[in-house]
């Protein structure tokens, strides 16, 4: 208690997590610097604040109080969190320059680091409504109000955030938090997503093991929440379907080679051939290893969301074993400009720049300046170029979650913009009143948010009153590439904005079954 008082007393000093402005010579951009993390912002008449896991570890903070508590450590930088973190930006100076979408007006941001955990998700939420630090407030003079938050990533950070930003009635949107239990809205009524809650992964599977006449399924799942509730979604969702449930089975949290061995001889033994896997990727890799050493084939994978596109079992070693396996992914988008917008960041446009710097300690394991984060990593030569193969963050074939920090902007400004154009007499505020241009405020922005509807990418977005966006998911498929390896192919689409029936758009033909069949197995 007594830790978290005086937490508390230096949290404005604390958590101002830092930023130098990553705008190269732009005098309209607030730039600032401290002591603390580095970080993205840009002065504006809005301000969007983002909550990005730019790193994916963090040194557990020292709560010995007979001293003042140091910076918060984190570490393992995350490019493809980066990318994110990126793509808010590009989205923000795209709809600057556009003329049909805010005229007239600037979005500003700034960006603060989670560090994938919920505590430090929890001081960046409160750096994001803090602003910047006394020192440096008279140099932002005439920063815009916050409006927003695009943020956070894991359910376990948003479910902090949330909690802090609802005292002050600020929407978030996040990109990639899909537990069911955030679309209680009493307990998080500013909180609006475009990930599909898991709640409709397990509708989409039940409809995919439907549609292939699987009547006899397993399941295996992570001793884990959101195993948990998947299984129970599921079995609820095959409740009067004539699909039954040969077995269900869990990999422990501390993984037991034997227990293993005794899912998979369940597994191996079963007449059902399908196996509905709601699992991470961590936990699976001790099992699918264990898996193909007993040498069993012949069995259907269904992938939760949460391993579809796990790059670590692309390696040609887990074909035999793995090729055919199906399952539902987040929706791909596209955003055009990503990649060349990705490219412009590097250690010359951005001299000053920690996180460019770590950007490259990431990629190239060496560091652009002695002085950097990464001074003991090798000294660059200069000569490296962003390349593809540096896919954690150059990635942007398949923007996914990227995709959804695009489409939160854009949401926000759609709204904004409606906000703006609100006709005197007609609004949605008492005695249809609109809002005060001059003085927006969160909870008026949270009432456009909730009614706005617009169409990106070929896809429309708006939100239910449980501040979920239209559920949409690419059925991925994995088949075998050009080396050997495994690639994630595209066959088919779960798209919520169907009539009911409709939602399951499969392109069979396209489909490559286990074993390098052509034809679906039989699972009776
Ligand atoms: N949302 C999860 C975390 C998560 C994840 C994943 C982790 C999702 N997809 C894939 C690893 C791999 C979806 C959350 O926390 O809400």
């Amino acid at each position: 208690m007594q830790a978290l008082e005086s937490m508390t007393v230096l949290l404005p000093w604390l958590l101002v997590y830092y930023l130098s402005a990553l705008t190269p010579g732009d005098a309209s951009t607030c730039v600032l610097q401290n002591d603390f993390e580095p970080g993205l912002m840009a002065n504006g008449d809005f301000l969007i604040g983002g909550i990005f896991p730019l790193h994916y570890n963090q040194e557990m903070p020292d709560l010995n109080c007979t001293y003042r508590p140091g910076p918060v450590k984190c570490n393992g930088f995350d490019p493809r969190a980066f990318r994110w973190a990126l793509t808010m930006k590009l989205a923000v100076e795209e709809i600057n320059k556009r003329n049909d979408l805010l005229p007239n007006y600037n979005l500003g941001y700034k960006i603060f680091d989670s560090c994938a955990y919920p505590l430090t998700g929890q001081r960046s939420a409160v750096a994001v409504l803090n602003g910047p630090n006394e020192q440096e407030s008279p140099m932002c003079a005439g920063a815009g109000p916050l409006l927003a938050i695009i943020g956070e990533s894991g359910s376990a950070q948003s479910i902090v955030v949330s909690r802090i930003l609802r005292p002050f009635g600020i929407p978030m949107i996040s990109y990639f938090s899909s537990c069911a239990c955030l679309s209680d809205r009493r307990e998080f009524p500013t909180f609006f997503r475009v990930i599909p809650s898991d709640a409709y992964q397990v509708k989409a599977i039940a409809k995919l093991l439907l549609h292939f006449n699987w009547t006899w399924v397993g399941v295996v799942r992570g001793d884990h929440e959101y195993g948990r509730f998947a299984l129970q979604g599921l079995l609820k969702e095959l409740e009067g379907t004539g699909i039954c449930v040969a077995y269900q089975e869990m990999i422990p949290l501390l993984y037991e080679h034997q227990r293993a061995l005794e899912i998979i001889r369940v597994m191996s033994h079963s007449t059902a051939r399908v196996v509905v896997v709601f699992s991470a990727e961590g936990e699976l890799t001790p099992f699918l290893r264990d898996y193909m050493e007993q040498n069993v084939t012949g069995i259907q994978w269904i992938a939760s969301e949460a391993w579809v596109t796990a790059s670590v079992f692309t390696g040609s070693e887990y074909y035999p074993f793995l090729g055919g396996t199906i399952g539902f992914g987040i929706r791909q988008g596209q955003i055009p400009g990503l990649r060349e917008y990705l490219t412009t960041v590097n250690p010359e446009s951005y001299p000053s720049n920690p996180l460019v710097h770590e950007l490259w300690g990431a990629l190239y394991d060496c560091s652009p300046s002695s002085s950097s984060l990464n001074n003991h990593l090798p000294s660059c030569t200069g000569q490296e170029t962003i390349r593809v193969q540096h896919s954690a963050y150059f990635n942007t074939s398949s923007p996914r979650i990227s995709y959804n920090v695009y489409k939160g902007v854009y949401a926000i400004a759609h709204s904004l913009h409606n906000l703006l154009h609100c006709t005197p007499g007609k609004g949605p505020f008492s005695n249809s009143t609109c809002a005060n241009i001059h003085n927006v405020y969160p909870w008026q922005l949270q009432q456009y948010l909730q009614e706005v509807s617009f169409t990106i990418s070929g896809e429309t977005v708006n939100f239910d009153m449980k501040g979920d966006s239209i559920p949409s998911y690419d059925l991925i498929n994995w088949q075998r590439g050009s080396a050997g390896n495994i690639e994630f192919v595209n066959v088919g689409r779960f798209d919520g904005a169907q009539e009911s029936g409709q939602e399951l758009v499969i392109q069979e033909k396209a489909i490559m079954w286990p074993g390098h069949q052509t034809e679906v197995l039989v699972s009776v």
